[in-house]
């Protein structure tokens, strides 16, 4: 079944924020941000802007009427600068005028007076003063000192991890609109409708129920709106709420790049210990987050790279430590693998360090740490299947590694600039929000007289799909075509309190809660029908929009039967709850369940470098992944597929620079920072999907499990097969393990040992 957007993405159909039609006296808003790192507001100057032809008003920290300070976790991070700016792109005063482009001109004659402050933009150097978010947190196992003593080998080594921007299509982007009295109504590009609600709420000082949120779908995510959306919206609310009009906020993809955080940096110590066999006994890792300038979601990503430390692999002994460091570049945050991603790199860069220091294949020591089915967790839960070593197993199997190695090992032979790699990455990702609580999700049904089905949960379209995955759940209950379901919009009218649709959890958790409402439904349709033929409900079922019972088809078919059940009076609605089950999390003792399930998989990638010029081609990447038993293989490929291709950017050509003086993102537009195109698309991605493990009812959606972050890792080891590329041209070639592997970076690793 395909993606129910499909055609209407590509006639260009599909509605986003920026579509909706402007309702009459429509304000359009330009934000004037600060372009200093870090300051003290000497003066504010908003009266010449105020003079503009079209300017309606300007906006700042003293015309809010309730919280100006704002955040998600900890409430440090002000709507509006108040009397400091801590990076570039904090946003200081809104200018509303009749048409965007007299707000932007009028934004431009905004002025403000800075006394600068000592900016940091390293997570190290912030560390060092102390500027941390929340004191370090640190997972621990076994007894590290008591091991050491059995390791054959010590090794210790650093790897740094850069930032990464989402690059969503559609940008940052709201429209209010104002309701009777005090109410409003949002429409914005947020995964977290909700969390927009309470914070416009908060900062309008008005109770949550005037404020409502609706969300038709974003133009991608990744992340960067699970959290990053709602300034913005709640900038438009505000606008709204002091002139009365709608309020048009649609950010530029020039402001978007410099205002919006990123993937967060990190700077990784590291030390492994092994036995002479290359079994892991020892894993010492400290992670230097490069947070940002304010609280955001730092703290619950480092947590996830505190559970991702050990990777694939089960260590027995383990002390891993994570700071947030506070620094002045604009809020890093949530994307797409939630700090996993940089806590793998580190594990990865630490095997490969040990591989080359004992002469051991590097893939002897991945294979012989594996997760195994009983192993445990640093954070206290069991591993209970066995999918990372077989997937690995498969995956050497379905990319003839053998093979491979060898036709590796012959183009190298033979050609002298141009070398091959190949690497394998094993994959292991703990699905739930590590934030017990958020694991909730609701949803609303109705059946109309026609028999057509609406649905409304709390997951937001934001090109992954989730929607026609809830169709699919709400037509098979119903056994109707899916075409004659609709999902709605995501509206915090209908579905209250949800939680942001994110850690690859959207389609598990409102699914099962649209499942849930339906069952609910056709139980109440299976009574009526059971009236009618005078029998018992448990004998009927429905099925090829039919009611049956056990000689077969009956004469009552969906319509007859909704029709039926309404002029009975039946409810035709329902409301439902879902709470993903057994996980809970004890932050006292850092030991728990914290996830319903893992998801793993193996990737090996074949890349070619040309050594004279640093640049390099990903050739084939060979992925087997356990997806459970898929609902939708064709959204899962399309996951996968896109996910890889992220991940790869991020190791490879995506590099986020700073000015080294004023702090200001160098990287800010399209023509500095690169991403995979078309062209760059390894020729061959070869993807075998396997059931693996079978996942408890209500766990996973019906027995098919999350896809969206997962794969994503399988991107690392495009990294680590071009470092093996480089070491066969020359082996001394060394980059250190820093991400991302510009071309650059490899033409430097290379000519430096040519030099000395
Ligand atoms: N968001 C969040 C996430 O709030 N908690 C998580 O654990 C998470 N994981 C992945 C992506 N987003
Ligand atoms: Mo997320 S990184 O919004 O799942």
């Amino acid at each position: 079944m395909k993606h129910f957007d499909a055609k209407l993405h590509v006639k260009g159909k599909s509605i986003f924020a920026g579509d909706i039609p402007e309702p009459e006296g429509t304000l359009h808003a330009a934000v004037f941000t600060s372009q200093h790192a870090h300051g003290r507001i000497l003066s504010l100057d908003t009266s010449k802007a105020e003079g503009f032809p079209g300017v309606i008003r300007v906006v700042t920290a003293g015309d809010i009427p309730g919280e100006n300070e704002i955040g998600n976790i900890v409430m440090d991070e002000p709507l509006l600068a108040g009397d400091t700016v801590h990076f570039i792109g904090e946003p200081v005063a809104i200018v509303l005028a009749e048409t965007r482009s007299q707000a932007y001109k009028a934004r431009n004659a905004v002025s403000m007076e800075i006394e600068e402050l000592e900016a940091v933009t390293d997570p190290r150097e912030a560390a060092r003063q102390g500027d941390l978010i929340v004191p370090p947190r640190t997972f621990s196992c076994g007894n590290i000192h008591k091991a050491e003593s059995d390791c054959i080998h010590l090794i210790s080594g650093t790897a740094e991890t850069g930032g990464q921007e989402h690059l969503y299509l559609e940008t940052q982007s709201s429209l209010c609109t104002p309701g009777e009295g005090n109410a409003l109504q949002i429409t914005s590009s947020t995964q977290s409708p909700s969390f927009v609600q309470k914070i416009a709420a908060r900062v309008l000082g008005l109770p949550i129920h005037l404020i409502q949120v609706d969300v038709l779908r974003l133009g991608g995510a990744f992340g960067g709106k699970e959290d990053q959306a709602t300034p913005w919206a709640v900038m438009a609310a505000l606008g709204t709420h002091l002139t009365g009009r709608p309020v048009k906020l649609i950010l530029k993809r020039h402001e978007d790049l410099i205002n919006t955080g990123k993937r967060h940096p990190y700077s990784c110590d590291f030390r492994i210990g092994l036995n002479e066999d290359g079994k892991i006994l020892l894993w010492e890792v400290d992670y230097y987050q490069n947070s940002g300038a304010v609280s955001d979601l730092s703290t619950a990503i480092l947590e996830r790279s505190l559970f991702h430390s050990t990777a694939s692999y089960f260590i027995p002994n383990v002390v891993a430590t994570g700071y947030c460091c506070r620094t002045n570049l604009a809020p890093n945050t949530a994307f797409r693998g939630f700090g996993g991603p940089q806590a793998m790199f580190a594990m990865e860069a630490a095997i490969h360090k040990a591989a080359t220091e004992t002469g051991l294949p590097v893939e002897k020591i991945q294979r012989i740490n594996l997760l195994n089915p009983g192993d445990t967790f640093p954070y206290g839960m069991e591993y209970t299947c066995n999918e990372v070593r077989s997937s690995w197993e498969l995956a050497e199997e379905f990319s003839h590694i053998a093979e491979t190695r060898r036709s590796v090992q012959e183009f190298n032979s033979v050609n002298r600039y141009m070398k091959k790699g190949i690497s394998m990455m094993p994959v292991c990702f703990g699905i739930s929000f590590t934030t017990t609580f958020l694991n909730q999700a609701n949803a609303l049904v109705h059946v109309y007289t026609d028999g057509s089905v609406a649905i409304s949960t709390g997951a937001v379209e934001m090109g992954q799909g989730v929607n026609s995955r809830i169709r699919q759940v709400a037509g098979e209950i119903f056994s109707i075509p899916v075409e004659r379901t609709r999902v709605e919009s995501t509206n915090t009218s209908r579905t209250a309190n949800t939680s942001p649709t994110a850690a690859s959890s959207g389609a598990d958790m409102n699914g099962n809660a649209a499942g849930i409402a339906c069952r609910e439904i056709r139980g109440r349709l299976l009574k009526v029908a059971a009236e009618k033929l005078n029998c018992e409900a448990g004998n009927l079922y429905l099925k090829n929009s039919m009611v049956w019972n056990r000689n077969g088809k009956t004469d009552i078919s969906w319509d007859q039967l909704v029709a039926a059940a309404y002029m009975n009076r039946t409810a035709l609605s329902s409301h439902a709850h879902y709470a993903t089950p057994g996980i809970h999390f004890d932050k006292k003792t850092e030991k728990g369940r914290p996830f319903a399930y893992h998801v793993a998989g193996t990737a090996v990638t074949e890349v070619t470098v040309d050594c004279l010029l640093g640049t390099y081609r990903v050739d084939r990447v060979s992925i087997v992944h356990h997806g459970g038993n898929q609902l939708n293989p064709l959204l899962d490929r399309g996951q996968v597929e896109g996910a890889l291709l992220q991940g790869i950017g991020w190791v490879t050509m995506e590099e986020l620079a700073w000015d080294e003086k004023s702090k200001r993102l160098q990287a800010d537009t399209l023509a500095t920072y690169k991403v995979p195109d078309i062209s760059f698309t390894p020729d061959n991605v070869n993807i075998l999907f396997v059931e693996g493990e079978e996942l408890e009812d209500g766990v996973g959606l019906k027995g098919s499990k999350a896809i969206g972050e997962p794969p994503f890792m399988y991107g690392i080891g495009a990294w680590f097969a071009i470092l093996n590329a480089m070491k066969a041209f020359s082996p001394e070639a060394f980059p250190g393990y820093t991400a991302p592997m510009t071309p650059e970076r490899v033409l430097l690793a290379l000519t430096e040992k040519n030099r000395s």
